[in-house]
């Protein structure tokens, strides 16, 4: 503790005049990132708690063969709005506050390029999402149709419809917004002295991530807007009759959705990256070769698309193209997963809980990696194609994938974010119950799927009971533990519990990174003048030996 770098010391307390405004106010018109990262946190962490209610009534249907608890109408509904809800509305939104706090702290850096713009992506999504979810209690209910908008079935929506493609609309133009201020921001802020390679990890694949949403999110919008005119203006692009092609929808709809689901885990090895480091306090292995996988795996994402639809009768060669494609991911991964394993290797490691987080998703995203390589063999798809293994699969790498990240992401930060610690006994109790409830819920649906139970089905055949009856067991034990984590995290925010603030700067010992060189919690502005930036953040980050650790483990 004693080499802190106290470049902060010369500029922090000039502004302490110029604070945040009192009451709402604050919120509604603040253009600081790191109130703006407050509020993306907050929706994000609301959406999850929304569609994971959806996900238990789904669970609760499935509990039993049979139908139970609701009609077959609304149980399509829950599962459709249980993923936009999820996607758009959870992961995307932490991402992008995640990106708020940290990015500009991470490169030194006083705030995002573009704060107004900001204000106003962060604004269009509860707009958004009080449209879509406002869809529930219109004639007819919800959009059913599956989070993938297929025609002809999404055109039977009823009066939902256009409120569905408005709110993807919004959707998409406040991620546009996030990820040009990202990028912007990463471009041309960085404080001097960081080239791009000296950049940590997170603000990397954040970059890449932003350049991915750039790229498809526009066609995410198209495609839903040739689906509107379909509807209400007499065009075809998507029905036969009137010499369109269902079949070209799901062609438009997954060259978004494949670079996609990057979208939702890019960001996540870029947390996991940082974090492996700080606790097995080594330097991470292979920094360049992380890079180079990240850009990779983000090129291959544009030409693997039409794996989601080996089963439409696409010419062999065209199976073939996308077969091998796809399995080209392995590598980039595998050398990702290598590395996060190399930093460990022979490292003085401790296990607190964002620790914790992050071996877990280096485990299980491995094991969704491995089921994705099996769904990629173009034959055995055929078998494995919309049953409960790809429920299984997809649902590996986005909760102990993306959300575990997520949650690894929170418990390092907050302290630096409040300045208080969050209780490292509860910390623990939330991970071990989560890792073993969400391999409860989501394991067993391989072995559902396998044996030849369908997905987006309320009701089915009595041999898969036992799968189901223990995932839905799982489901339940996975929500609840999660109020450990609201309520130690609020505790940090709030003080609660008598949680004193007053934590080191570096509040891990072996963390580096400009973020652990301003106080803790982490004053309004940050880095209003550039950092000197000190060799021991940066070749922690990237060049050589680091002398201060070995230092201090002797
Ligand atoms: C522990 C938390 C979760 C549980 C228990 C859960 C449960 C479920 C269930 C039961 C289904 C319906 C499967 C079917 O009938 O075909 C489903 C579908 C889905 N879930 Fe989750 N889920 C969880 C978290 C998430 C998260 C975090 C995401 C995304 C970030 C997500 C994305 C999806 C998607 C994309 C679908 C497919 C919807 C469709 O078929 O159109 N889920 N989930
Ligand atoms: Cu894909």
């Amino acid at each position: 503790m004693a080499h802190h770098d106290h470049a902060h010391d010369d500029h922090a307390h000039d502004h302490e005049h110029h604070g945040p405004e009192k009451g709402i106010m604050r919120w509604i018109k603040t253009t600081n990132h790191k109130d703006l990262g407050t509020l993306y946190l907050f929706l994000a962490f609301t959406m999850f708690f929304i569609g994971g209610l959806m996900s238990l009534v789904i669970r609760a249907e499935l509990f039993h063969p049979g139908l139970q608890f609701v009609d077959p109408e609304f149980f399509n509904q829950m599962t459709t709005m249980h993923a936009l809800v999820m996607i758009f509305g959870g992961v995307m939104p932490a991402w992008v506050g995640l990106a708020n706090w940290m990015v500009p702290m991470m490169i030194g850096c006083s705030d995002l390029a573009l704060p107004r713009v900001n204000n106003w992506g962060f604004w269009i999504l509860p707009f958004a999402f009080s449209m879509l979810i406002g869809t529930l209690f219109m004639e007819g209910g919800a959009p059913a149709g599956g989070w993938t908008m297929y025609p002809p079935l999404v055109l039977q929506t009823g009066n939902a419809f256009p409120f569905l493609i408005f709110a993807v609309h919004l959707m998409g133009i406040s991620s546009i917004t996030g990820a040009i201020n990202v990028a912007v921001t990463i471009l041309n802020m960085r404080a001097p002295g960081m080239s791009l390679l000296k950049m940590p990890l997170f603000v990397w694949t954040w970059l890449i991530t932003a350049y991915l949403l750039i790229a498809v999110m526009p066609v995410l919008a198209g495609a839903v807007t040739m689906l509107l005119t379909d509807k209400y203006f007499l065009t075809s692009f998507f029905s036969g009759a009137g010499g369109g092609d269902p079949v070209m929808f799901q062609h438009i709809f997954w060259f978004f959705g494949h670079p996609e689901v990057y979208i939702l885990i890019l960001p996540a090895f870029g947390i996991v990256s940082t974090i492996i480091p700080t606790f097995a306090r080594k330097q991470l292995f292979g920094y360049d070769s992380m890079v180079y996988a990240v850009a990779s795996i983000a090129f291959l994402s544009f030409i693997v698309w039409a794996h989601h639809m080996f089963t439409v009768g696409m010419p062999l060669a065209g199976e073939l193209f996308f077969m091998f494609a796809t399995m080209l991911i392995a590598v980039p991964t595998g050398v990702k997963v290598f590395n996060w394993v190399a930093t460990m290797w022979k490292g003085s490691m401790t296990f607190e809980t964002p620790m914790l987080f992050a071996l877990a998703f280096v485990f299980l995203f491995t094991i969704g990696g491995f089921s994705g390589l099996m769904l990629a063999i173009t034959p055995v798809d055929f078998q494995y194609h919309d049953t409960y293994f790809v429920v299984a699969h997809f649902h590996y790498v986005l909760v102990p994938g993306a959300v575990f990240a997520i949650l690894a992401g929170v418990y390092y930060w907050i302290p630096k974010w409040t300045g208080r610690m969050y209780n490292e006994t509860w910390g623990k109790i939330h991970f071990w119950t989560s890792a073993v409830f969400i391999n409860l819920t989501f394991f067993p649906q391989h072995f559902a799927g396998l044996a030849g139970m369908q997905r987006r089905v309320p009701d089915y055949a009595v041999q898969f009971v036992d799968w189901n009856v223990q995932s839905t067991v799982g489901a339940f034990g996975f929500f609840i533990v999660q109020f450990i984590f609201i309520i130690n995290m609020l505790a940090c925010c709030y003080g609660w519990f008598g949680r004193k603030q007053g934590l080191p700067d570096r509040v891990w010992d072996g963390a580096h990174g400009l973020e652990w060189t301003v106080p803790s919690p982490a004053p309004y502005h940050t880095f209003e003048e550039p950092p000197v930036i000190s060799d021991n953040e940066l070749t922690a980050v990237h060049d050589a030996v680091d002398a201060l650790d070995h230092h201090k483990l002797s």
